[in-house]
């Protein structure tokens, strides 16, 4: 996985791509958008002929990190077209509420460039806000509630017939054993440098034990589940403040609702962000938590397990485990996979993510008291 061999997208190989797809009206105007940390996206904005204005998404995706995109392309075929018909069987609108892929002019929901870049196109859903940061425990909650009422919806779909786009994604056990691979490689030779940090996140395994016992011995229950569940995967309607429509759907794939849960908290309930330099403000936001918490467990309708309820905290702690693990993992190999904005910037990400874990530990108690508290 060799996200730095992605070339930098040129303006030429963005105009050639936007070419290609069946946007309705005329091109009026591009420009980047968003913070995703893989895949470049590109905002598109055209006009049609009575002046209304249409947006769109135009996306390049990882192919170092996603390496078999039709199979990424598919499973988000078959998602989107089920979550349609559930939200159509509840009245809803669909062209609000769920991700459409637009086709290339050549009918395909995709175009690969001659250079073999992979470019795809969705609908950009107006009148609603992606939030990167939120304090606003009522945003949050909606979060929460998109979230769960997505698991809510693929509750019946058929979880064996999608491809594992990116195999062993939340398998934080095997994460560590490819954090204690890359220390013992040194690739980048930064190992000794971080020694203590090293040593403070082989302190923290266990949680990853227990998630592997958790699914082997069957206590928890593999669903289809998104599996990247930051804030800003999320569309919050500008008007209603509802949560509207659950976005980045590379990653859908069987998996645990505890991670759901637990990356969503990680990312959204830190009471800084996951890029901050300062360690001292990391922590996590109890207010935030039971707020997503809440959205979440309602979202869900009630199909959550009284084993599932009973480890969403514990959810939480191992995806600021393992994001901490990658980010460090990442930082060890030469930052090869996350988009690295300064040179220490994957080891400053792995010390917030570190950070918050011991604070979530503090912490623990109030955590499982407020899922206890939800559930009664
Ligand atoms: C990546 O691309 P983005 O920002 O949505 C990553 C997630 C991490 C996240 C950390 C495919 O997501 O797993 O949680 O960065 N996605 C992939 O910011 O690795
Ligand atoms: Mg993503």
């Amino acid at each position: 996985m060799i996200c730095r061999l992605m070339k930098p997208l040129t303006e030429s190989a963005i105009a050639l791509a936007r070419d290609q797809f069946a946007f309705e009206g005329i091109y009026v105007a591009d420009r980047w958008i968003g913070s995703g940390r893989i895949n470049d996206t590109r905002l598109v904005i055209t006009i049609g002929p009575t002046g209304h204005i249409y947006r769109y998404i135009l996306q390049r995706l990882n192919t170092d990190i996603f390496t078999k995109p039709l199979e990424v392309m598919e499973n988000i075929a078959k998602v989107t077209e089920h979550l349609r018909k559930k939200c159509l069987e509840r009245g809803g609108d669909p062209k609000r509420s769920v991700m459409a892929l637009i086709p290339a002019k050549d009918g395909k929901p995709y175009w690969v460039s001659p250079e073999g870049d992979f470019f795809r196109v969705t609908y950009f859903i107006t009148g609603a806000i992606s939030y990167d940061e939120v304090d606003d425990p009522k945003v949050f909650e909606e979060a929460g509630r998109a979230f769960g009422e997505f698991q809510r919806d693929l509750s019946d779909f058929d979880g064996e017939s999608l491809y594992e786009t990116i195999p062993h994604f939340h398998d934080t056990l095997s994460r560590y054993e490819t954090f204690e691979k890359a220390v013992l490689e040194d690739k980048a030779h930064r190992a000794k440098k971080v020694q203590d940090v090293i040593e403070e996140f082989r302190k923290h395994k266990q949680i990853a034990v227990l998630f592997a016992e958790l699914q082997q011995n069957g206590t928890l229950p593999i669903r289809v589940t998104h599996n990247d569940t930051k804030l800003n995967n999320v569309m919050i309607d500008e008007f209603s403040g509802k949560g509207l429509c659950v976005l980045d759907l590379d990653t859908v794939m069987p998996g645990l609702s505890c991670f759901d849960f637990g990356d969503a908290v990680r990312y959204g309930a830190n009471k800084a962000s996951e890029d901050e330099r300062d360690f001292s403000k990391v922590g996590i936001d109890l207010e935030l938590y039971e707020a997503f918490a809440k959205g979440f467990v309602s979202g869900l309708e009630g199909k959550l397990l009284p084993a599932e309820i009973d480890h969403l905290a514990d959810g939480a702690m191992c995806m600021a485990f393992e994001l901490g693990l990658r980010f460090l993992t990442d930082y060890l190999n030469g930052d090869v996979y996350f988009k690295a904005s300064y040179p220490e910037s994957n080891l400053d990400k792995a010390k917030v993510q570190l950070t918050l874990l011991k604070d979530m530990i503090a912490h623990e108690k109030e955590m499982r008291g407020i899922i206890q508290k939800l559930n009664r």
